[in-house]
């Protein structure tokens, strides 16, 4: 079958439709009712980790002593150019002696994570699983031989954590057939055939390297991504999330035969990246290392992902690490925004965590331990935002409760809240129980406080209040 029966979107943007697929991918047979109820734990759960490893992980930003110039270390054979058969001789290297799922698993449990998304295959094409489509998979490809899913897949099972994958379906640079989103020789190191190379890119859709090309698109969705996707979807029991990334070059064909195989886990959620956002809007929207102003998807499902330093996949120089307190602190912004984060960890090459991470997910779990009830379960604050903190709430029996985040304590413990005019029932330190007197002053509700914040990260008072705030 050709691609040419389907509508499909030009290079320059534009469609060709005239045919039924064109119109029959903007329905949805599920009512909005049904949707809701497939996103519910996933809006309860607040907080996922996001998982980049791959042969990348083995470069780790650094292809024969050039530092990578631009963009994560998950790109570097597209950015440094490296040949399909050097890229592949790798993965005889990748040999993550030291992976230990369940520590994973466990790792992300303790730091108040409830689901992982891990990428199954990213845009250099190497599946993480035992796959029959590719060769360009860890059983075949690697001396570790294994698949890297199963074990994983049983031990979220065992924790109580969902599991989802992501899945690059346009983006390969191994598979031929697969797409290229182009970028110029000068983001990779100073190749001194840059210009050459570059022209290259140019007239082969930014491919660099011929065994890229040597099938077309229609046949690398058939015989690889769909056949993939099917087992991703079919291997591993409960898969609760599919994230595609990077829909360049995405036909309406391909998307719709992907799409569909989404039936095959029916409570599976799907994000926005399929193809363009208008004709498959997926369940969740994804903002990408930013947090969203309050306004700008309220009301929709949304989800940040976001790295700990500057890279997706493992790079050994990237020291740009944020802190737990930031980490906190936008865990609890995206929350009293109604979004849920998705943090993410790049592997090492032998499996383990970078240090630097492990230690950022269990101060988090410190925290979330202690304050945890302020997250999860939440809806956005009907407080709007203000300076010192941020606001969340659960409504239960027709009254409310307000979590007030404090990040900025107030100097001689005397904190303004926004302002609400329900009667308050009680208030009081999330963490020790401790009594917060409120008092209103004029036209101010007056909390007050210990002279000293409790917890520098981020000191929780929960306000139960009579009725719901307008
Ligand atoms: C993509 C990938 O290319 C990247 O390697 C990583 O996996 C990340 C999570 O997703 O990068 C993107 C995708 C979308 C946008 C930006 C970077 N975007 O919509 O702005």
């Amino acid at each position: 079958m050709s691609g040419g029966m389907f509508a499909q979107v030009n290079t320059d943007g534009t469609i060709d439709t005239g045919d039924k697929f064109a119109d029959a991918k903007l329905k949805s047979d599920e009512s909005p009712d049904i949707i809701d109820k497939r996103l519910e734990w996933w809006h309860d759960a607040k907080f996922g980790m996001f998982i980049h490893w791959g042969v990348y992980a083995l470069y780790g930003g650094n292809y024969n002593g050039h530092e990578q110039a631009r963009g994560g270390a998950e790109w570097i054979m597209n950015r440094c150019k490296i040949p399909v058969t050097e890229y592949q001789e790798m993965a005889k290297q990748f040999n993550p002696v030291n992976y230990h799922p369940d520590a994973w698993v466990k790792m992300a449990k303790d730091a108040g994570m409830k689901y992982i998304v891990i990428t199954a295959k990213h845009h250099d094409g190497f599946a993480l699983f035992e796959s029959k489509a590719s060769k360009w998979n860890v059983v075949d490809a690697t001396p570790y031989g294994k698949d890297l899913l199963k074990p994983l897949a049983e031990a979220c099972k065992k924790e109580g954590i969902k599991l989802g994958f992501y899945y690059s379906q346009a983006q390969d640079w191994n598979n031929p057939g697969g797409t290229v989103a182009r970028r110029l020789m000068r983001e990779g190191y100073p190749n001194p055939d840059s210009t050459k190379i570059d022209n290259y890119t140019e007239v082969h859709q930014g491919h660099w390297d011929s065994a890229q090309e040597t099938v077309p698109f229609y046949k690398y969705i058939d015989e690889v991504a769909l056949p993939q996707v099917r087992e991703i979807l079919l291997n591993y029991g409960e898969i609760s999330v599919l994230w595609w990334d990077t829909p360049d070059f995405m036909t309406i064909e391909a998307a719709w035969k992907l799409q569909e195989l989404l039936k095959l886990q029916p409570n599976i959620i799907t994000n926005n990246r399929l193809m363009r956002e208008d004709f498959f809007p997926g369940d969740t929207k994804t903002p990408e290392q930013k947090i969203p102003d309050q306004k700008e998807l309220e009301g929709k499902n949304w989800e940040t992902c976001m790295t700990m330093n500057d890279t997706w996949g493992f790079r050994y120089s990237d020291n740009n690490w944020k802190s737990a307190e930031t980490l906190i602190r936008n865990l609890i912004d995206i929350t009293s925004k109604g979004g849920n984060y998705l943090l993410n960890i790049g592997p090492k090459p032998d499996g383990t965590f970078p240090e630097e991470s492990i230690q950022r997910l269990s101060e988090i779990g410190d925290w979330i331990k202690v304050n945890g009830e302020a997250i999860y379960g939440t809806k956005a604050s009907p407080l709007g935002l203000f300076s010192w903190g941020r606001c969340t709430q659960k409504v239960r029996n027709g009254n409310t409760i307000l979590y007030f985040s404090v990040f900025e304590w107030p100097a001689k413990g005397k904190l303004t809240l926004p302002k609400f005019s329900n009667k308050i029932l009680k208030s009081t330190l999330l963490a020790s129980g401790g009594k917060v007197k409120i008092t209103s002053i004029g036209e101010n509700l007056i909390a007050e406080l210990p002279a000293i914040a409790p917890d520098k990260n981020a000191t929780v008072i929960k306000v139960e209040i009579e009725g719901i705030v307008k």
